[in-house]
């Protein structure tokens, strides 16, 4: 089964999305996802430009070793832009492949290991009440674990309480033009107190437990602000409220942070939405320095690097914890869900719903019933993107926002 066209699909539906598709000369299309929030058109042209050409008359069986041949053949290696690229074409030959044998994907990794993967949402409110209702409406809509963020006084926007648009599974507002003249696409301003914000978070957990119990699994991500000593402070001042994990307390970079914050608390730890690689998990899995992975397919070369990086943290006894924003697309999120169904270290899997406009693009099979995920039984990943739909929504300019301290000073976002 030979390789015949490798084309890349760069759609806004809302937000924007690139995706790759692979056909063999027998006529079966397989998909990747490939979007890098940001900096989309740099994977688009990676592998239009350097990858989709050395795929064509390439064994489209072969999955393995076309990895090994783009990992180790560019030299060049990791990264989110390499990454993001051979993940797509990774993902795009398993689809084929469990096409080719009639099965589901979750099916040629060894078959199902639960009835379903537990799925966390996002609730956010500006303050207390809109919070409270947010929860209440991830509830009703069938979620068992809830992830909590919200608006610190005194901060005019926070990461994670979500705008208008993000809340319906769009891109973040950008800056409309500075000038009249500037037609240019610029990324928001928001400003942030790390003191204000360790004052006020346990106080809303405190609110949430006393409203809805102590059995909803909760989380919370810090989304990288905190020094390793006040994230071991907050990790100690929310051990009251038994939380299913703190995410992304620290930079990601620096994985010895971590073992100051496993010092102090007992509060689960989760980490890794922005690496690229098992490299970038070495010191974390061999000292137990965390218990849940991040990664996305999307963004850690694919299913097979994936696999394999679950299995290294299982031998540690750490747990998935898939990444599942609206920037992973459907493509990107079927493929989490099949390595859920089948690995053995599952933990939970983030699922922020797409929007149905980003739906209309990409038709998926995988459904949400009883708060748990299921990737279906269509073969293959279970997702089909249709074209035309596609073209109707063009590229857009689009960046996440830029953090900045009270004196101007430029922080993690
Ligand atoms: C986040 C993401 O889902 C998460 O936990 O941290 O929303 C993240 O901000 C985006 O994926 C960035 O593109
Ligand atoms: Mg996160």
């Amino acid at each position: 089964m030979k390789i015949r066209s490798a084309d890349v699909i760069v759609t806004s539906p809302g937000r924007n999305f690139v995706t790759l598709r692979i056909t063999t000369d027998d006529g079966l299309t397989g998909l990747g996802d490939a979007t890098l929030n940001g900096r989309e058109l740099a994977v688009a042209s990676y592998l239009r430009d350097h990858v989709a050409p050395l795929l064509i008359e390439r064994d489209a069986t072969r999955i393995e070793d076309t990895w090994q041949y783009l990992y180790r053949g560019a030299y060049w290696r990791r990264g989110p832009v390499t990454m993001a690229a051979v993940a797509a074409v990774d993902t795009a030959l398993w689809d084929i492949k469990a096409k080719a044998a009639g099965m589901p994907l979750y099916q040629l990794l060894g078959g199902a290991s639960r009835i379903g993967a537990l799925a966390y949402g996002h609730a956010s409110g500006r303050d207390l009440p809109e919070l409270m209702d947010s929860v209440r409406a991830h509830l009703a809509q069938g979620y068992r674990a809830i992830r909590i963020q919200t608006g610190i006084p005194g901060l005019d926007s926070v990461y994670g309480v979500a705008a208008s648009s993000a809340a319906a599974g769009d891109r973040y507002d950008y800056e409309p033009a500075r000038r009249s003249a500037d037609t240019r696409a610029l990324p928001v301003e928001e400003t942030w107190d790390t003191r204000a914000y360790l004052r006020h978070v346990p106080t809303v957990f405190e609110a949430v437990r006393a409203e809805f119990g102590p059995e909803l699994p909760l989380l919370h991500d810090g989304h990288h602000r905190m020094t390793p000593i006040q994230a071991a402070r907050l990790g100690k001042a929310l051990e009251p409220y038994d939380l299913f994990w703190l995410e992304d307390a620290t930079p990601g970079e620096d994985q010895a942070a971590l073992r100051l914050i496993r010092q102090h608390t007992t509060t689960p730890l989760a980490i890794g939405e922005v690496f690229n690689s098992v490299y970038d998990y070495t010191t974390l899995l061999s000292e137990r320095l965390i218990d849940y992975v991040r990664s996305a397919v999307t963004h850690t070369g694919g299913v097979t690097a994936l696999r394999k990086l679950l299995d290294h943290a299982a031998v540690y006894g750490i747990r998935s914890g898939l990444h599942g924003p609206t920037d992973i697309s459907p493509v990107g999120m079927a493929a989490a869900l099949h390595l859920d169904l089948a690995v053995h270290n599952f933990g939970i899997q983030e699922f922020m719903q797409h929007s149905a406009r980003t739906l209309e693009v990409f038709r998926t099979s995988y459904t949400f019933t009883d708060g748990l995920l299921h990737p279906s039984d269509t073969p293959g990943l279970g997702v089909e993107l249709d074209d035309e739909a596609a073209a109707a929504f063009p590229y857009e300019p689009a960046y996440l926002p830029v953090n900045r301290l009270q004196d101007g000073t430029v922080h993690d976002w």
